[in-house]
């Protein structure tokens, strides 16, 4: 590491809001420990009935599909295809939350009788989404009735109204964000649409798809022989399908995604279909039980995504959808070797952006914008996965750009809380329009000829945006609890906060004035298990990256950041730190 890459961290520390009062009265409505209380309330859940369905996520909790606009009109135009026994094109996005999608839609069609045939463009030959090209192929190789969208669609404009001149009725189903300009003559269903009056707006695609499939098995599904248990299983072996791709689209995980990430990782502990049985085995997820969020989104979710970065998506969609075991094992091995695959790829790339950075990286500059040629190392697959390793290391948001002929092909990645879609949007709509994205992450094509002028133009938006408080890292703290109130039974209240992820967060209790001799055992790299005081109490604690701080560094007197679990080997309550300083005054 090079000190012009050293980029330094800025910590703030912040304590949520407490609400005593409405702590004491839900620890005593639900008989929670109050530290669990008080980050319960902290976190708005400050009523009963609110805290107990946080605390007890469970398929009941579901909103009514139908009240997502333009999905009865969906609905019927499937069911009576599928009545019919019609073809549709099931038409999807590479990535997981794109093949989990389509598992889900394509086998409830195909159960109800439909001829239904999935597509998944190529993700460097097709680019995303639902384009002219790609979707005239997807109708000249299967000659639909109708074509109906997930995970992509809602700003196809042109390519809907040539599908439309040709014959073929359009549903699109998509969770992005739609442009002004709306596809005509195509039905849409996306909870992001204006005036959609559905409660709940972050579902992904797959989750999207998984509430079209419960209200077509409600309309169609008894006409089509399958009883109420039936389809009350087909719905839970589709939430498995959701949960991972819920967790992969890194949406966040409250209301309604939550409820169903809980319910499909719960089913995981029996995959049963054997695709799951093989890809949770190579995922090392230990049989009977089901995987953890962080599982997912670091050991299975790569796995599925693997095949559309190096090759092709369909075998993540075939490896869902199959019911022979041979034909399962045998994709889970490809997977495994296109993942493999991937990790070198992306390894190459981040090692490439790097070494340039190495040379000219300027911490005055408030973004990272880089090209290379199409090739081995900036390769199209890992442009997203790459820009967000270097922009972890640099801190700062990134772009990275893949030449091929005149037109680079780009992803980007924010760092912190810059809003990267809105700093972008206004440089990048003068050279082209095909861009998309949010917030967090965004992809971008752009003729050859535009790059230096593009280059010059993000700098200076961003350099004059720069904002450095979006680069620095919050620990937000829950609640602030006593030596004595860190029980085995406060760890399990604390559990049920699973699953985690954005905007969902485990749970941080700060600690104040503990006494550290600074003394422990190194655990891997950067970890160390050690103890702290307080009093009569011994706190078992390990920290992760704790033993970065210089032995002579360690505060006598403490603050600590942590989650608290049980320990593994232990058996007993143990803090997972993440941050420690030196007492406050
Ligand atoms: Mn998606």
């Amino acid at each position: 590491m090079t000190a012009r890459l050293a980029v330094p961290r800025h910590l703030r520390r912040r304590l949520r809001p407490q609400n005593e009062e409405a702590a004491r009265a839900l620890a005593s409505e639900l008989g929670l420990p109050p530290a669990a209380a008080r980050a319960l309330a902290a976190r708005g859940f400050d009523r009963s009935g609110a805290a107990r369905a946080f605390l007890f996520p469970s398929p009941d909790q579901l909103h009514d599909p139908f009240a997502l606009a333009g999905l009865p009109e969906a609905v019927e135009r499937l069911a009576s295809t599928a009545r019919r026994g019609g073809r549709v094109v099931v038409f999807g996005d590479y990535d997981c939350d794109g093949v989990g999608a389509l598992a889900i839609l394509s086998t409830v069609l195909g159960r109800l009788g439909a001829d239904a045939r999935a597509f998944i463009p190529h993700r460097v030959a097709d680019g995303y989404g639902l384009r002219s090209a790609t979707l005239a192929r997807a109708m000249d190789e299967h000659d639909p009735e109708g074509i109906v969208t997930v995970d992509c669609g809602i700003t196809a404009v042109e390519p809907v109204a040539e599908a439309t001149r040709r014959g073929a009725y359009v549903v699109i189903t998509d969770h992005h964000l739609p442009k002004a300009a709306l596809p005509d003559g195509a039905v849409l269903v996306d909870p992001k649409l204006p005036g959609c009056p559905y409660p709940y707006k972050e579902l992904c695609g797959a989750g999207l798809a998984w509430k079209l499939a419960e209200a077509l098995m409600r309309v169609a599904g008894e006409e089509a022989g399958l009883s109420p248990g039936t389809q009350r299983s087909w719905l839970a072996s589709f939430a498995k399908l959701a949960a991972l791709s819920t967790v992969a689209d890194v949406v966040p995980l409250t209301g309604e995604n939550r409820v169903l990430v809980a319910w499909g990782l719960a089913g995981l502990a029996d995959p049963r279909a054997p695709g799951l049985v093989a890809l949770l085995r190579r995922a090392g997820i230990p049989r009977g039980r089901g995987p953890t969020a962080r599982e997912v989104a670091f050991r299975v979710a790569p796995r599925l995504n693997a095949a559309g970065r190096v090759d092709h998506a369909r075998r993540a969609l075939e490896l869902l959808t199959t019911t022979d075991r041979a034909r399962a094992e045998r994709l889970a091995e490809e997977l495994e070797a296109a993942n493999e695959e991937r990790r070198a790829m992306q390894d190459r790339l981040v090692a490439d952006v790097l070494s340039r950075l190495e040379r000219d990286f300027d911490p005055g500059q408030a973004v990272v914008v880089e090209a290379g040629d199409a090739g081995d190392v900036w390769h199209r697959g890992v442009l997203g996965l790459a820009a967000s390793k270097v922009a972890e290391r640099v801190r700062r948001p990134v772009l990275l750009f893949s030449r091929e002929g005149d037109v680079l092909s780009g992803s980007g990645r924010t760092f912190g809380t810059t809003p990267l879609y809105e700093r972008v949007a206004p440089v990048v709509s003068r050279f082209t329009k095909e861009f998309g994205g949010h917030a967090a992450a965004l992809g971008i094509t752009l003729p050859a000829s535009a790059w230096r002028e593009f280059r010059e133009r993000l700098a200076c938006a961003f350099a004059e945006a720069r904002d450095d408080a979006e680069w620095e890292t919050e620990v937000l703290a829950d609640t602030e609890a006593r030596p004595e109130e860190l029980t085995e039974e406060l760890a399990r209240a604390l559990a049920r906060f699973e699953p985690h992820g954005p905007e969902n967060p485990r749970a941080v209790l700060r600690l104040r004035g503990l006494s550290w001799d600074g003394r422990g055992r190194p655990v891997g790299e950067r970890g160390l298990r050690t103890t702290f005081t307080s009093g009569p109490s011994r706190l078992d604690a390990i920290g992760w990256t704790l033993a970065e701080m210089e032995a002579g560094d360690r505060p006598p007197v403490v603050d600590v950041h942590a989650h608290l679990g049980i320990d593994g080997w232990t058996g007993r309550p143990t803090l997972d730190v993440v941050d420690v300083s030196a007492a406050a005054p």
